[in-house]
């Protein structure tokens, strides 16, 4: 399997609580390295532009209000199969529906407030990483 890198953003409702050493140890429990990370308050301009594939849905505002609503703590993981790997670890979208140990089903509050992002390809997390971090921020 090839190593691979992804984008992941702890969420303001995990920040919020406080929960970003709780997060990481789930990352890193399951055999991820936490490359870079930086924790940073989004703009909204950020938000739209990264969750732009997102614009035409009912829940484009709120979901955007919620990124600027706190910090956030973006991040790169790297490791093997490390795209389908994290997503694994977040578990679904909507809490209720994520598996046991996985983040959401620990930590996450709602469908829209679920404390963690992830990358779904390779074409995106290299376009997600590149909106956050320098080539030289990002020490493997
Ligand atoms: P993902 O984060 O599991 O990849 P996506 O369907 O790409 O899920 O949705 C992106 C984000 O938009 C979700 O993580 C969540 O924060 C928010 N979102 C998705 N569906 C809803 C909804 O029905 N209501 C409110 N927010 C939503």
């Amino acid at each position: 399997m090839a190593i691979e890198r992804t984008f992941s953003i702890i969420k303001p409702d995990a920040t919020k609580r406080n929960l970003t050493g709780a997060v990481n140890a789930i990352i890193e429990g399951a055999g991820l390295r936490i490359v870079a990370q930086k924790r940073i308050r989004m703009t909204r301009e950020q938000a739209e532009t990264f969750y732009a594939v997102h614009k035409e849905r009912p829940f484009f505002g709120e979901l955007v209000d919620f990124m600027i609503s706190e910090p956030v703590v973006v991040q790169v993981l790297q490791g093997e199969n490390a795209i389908a790997r994290y997503r694994e670890v977040m578990g679904a979208t909507n809490p209720a529906n994520a598996a046991p140990g996985t983040i959401r089903k620990e930590h996450a509050l709602s469908v829209g407030e679920n404390s963690v992002h992830g990358s779904d390809a390779p074409e995106t997390a290299a376009i997600e990483i590149a909106q956050f971090f320098a080539g030289n921020e990002i020490v493997g």
